[in-house]
């Protein structure tokens, strides 16, 4: 597996999948982002990942150390940050010959270049406060002058550099909208912006934006989601994960985005649900649920217990509001990327 720095130049000729992180402050943008190294080594040599440039590469390197060594989150995001990476691995393709069909394994290289933003800015100008209360400030990867690299710096930059992706990952955390109520406001903001500024630039499919999206439900293994999830007989094992962490059915996570947001004070999500209705092509839209951490494996465990799952736990040294317990288990953060580098390619 590398990190090491690659020529910009897609060595299979393919297009670059240009996808946005979009979410509030504090869903787990960075945190996602930072975990999608260990979640490419689980697939066991399937999918390899490499930066394009310095600072994807060390992104990748300091994130991945901060989750596994330290044990801690990422910081809060300061400023735009660009990143760029190649994921590699291979795909079954159907082949027509003559009197038959035959599938046949072909090399599958997917340019990603990603947007990652602080959640305020999908909000406009107006800084989100409250969303930095828990976080420590002292130890800081993401430098403001990095982060400012490649591309104007302020929420309207970022509605600018969204509307030009062409895929978008949103994320949505259930707890920070049981606490704050305030999906929709943040999500309404961006999207009529996107939704503007895609009809300025004459990029709207009759009704609906261009964009493939990937919904993210992010902290599953956060136990009120985790039991919301189990509730609702959402839940199911992959027979070839050895650990057997549960996961949620793919036909049950769109329910579950709404039965979260029926849980919220406001249930502003339900509202988020009929915006995505309304704004993005039905075939372009899928849902995800998502742990950038996943769930608790004891040391001696040899497979998921429901009795001890909780990965994310009060900080010991009380530098941050959490640490995280043990090793990170990912969960669906590679393959809403591959599903969005698959369809973009098409
Ligand atoms: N339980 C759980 N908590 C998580 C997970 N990912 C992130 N968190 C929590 O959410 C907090 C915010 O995560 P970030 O990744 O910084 O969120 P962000 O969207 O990048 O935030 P901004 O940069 O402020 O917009 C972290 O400090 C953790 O406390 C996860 O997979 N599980
Ligand atoms: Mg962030």
């Amino acid at each position: 597996m590398s990190i090491g720095p690659m020529n910009h130049t897609a060595p299979h000729g393919g297009r670059t999948a240009r996808i946005g992180l979009w979410g509030a402050s504090g869903s787990g943008k960075t945190s996602y982002l930072a975990s999608l190294f260990v979640a490419v080594n689980q697939t066991q040599g399937r999918w390899n990942i490499v930066g394009v440039d310095k600072e994807s590469v060390d992104f990748l390197a300091e994130k991945t150390d901060t989750l596994t060594r330290r044990r801690r989150f990422p910081l809060k995001t300061e400023g735009i940050q660009h990143l760029s990476w190649t994921v590699m691995g291979t795909t079954e393709q159907t082949v027509r010959e003559r009197w038959r069909k035959r599938t046949e394994t072909v090399p599958l290289h997917i340019q990603l270049d990603m947007i990652d933003a602080p959640g305020g800015y999908f909000k406009g100008a107006e800084e989100d406060e409250k969303a930095g209360e828990d976080l420590d400030i002292d130890i800081d990867f993401n430098d403001a002058e990095d982060a400012s690299a490649g591309g104007g710096n302020t929420p309207e930059d970022l509605i600018d550099q969204l509307t030009e992706c062409d895929g978008i990952i949103y994320l949505f955390d259930p707890l920070r909208e049981n606490e704050h109520g305030d999906e929709f406001q943040h999500f309404q903001w961006a999207l009529q912006n996107i939704v503007h500024r895609a009809a300025q630039n004459g990029t709207l499919d009759g009704m609906h934006l261009p964009h493939h999206l990937a919904v993210c439900i992010t902290k599953l293994d956060a136990p009120k989601v985790f039991h919301t999830a189990s509730k609702r007989g959402c839940l199911t094992v992959d027979p070839d994960d050895p650990y057997l962490f549960p996961r949620v059915r793919d036909d049950k996570v769109e329910d579950l985005f709404r039965d979260l947001g029926r849980l919220s004070p406001t249930r502003s999500a339900l509202m988020v649900h009929d915006a995505i209705k309304a704004s993005f092509h039905p075939g372009r839209v899928r849902y995800f649920a998502t742990s950038a951490v996943g769930f608790y494996l004891g040391r001696r465990a040899t497979r998921f217990r429901v009795a001890d799952f909780q990965n994310v736990i009060p900080d010991p040294d009380e530098r941050q509001k959490y640490a995280i317990r043990g090793d990170i288990h990912p969960i669906n953060v590679l393959e809403p990327l591959l599903w969005l580098g698959q369809q973009t390619r098409r």
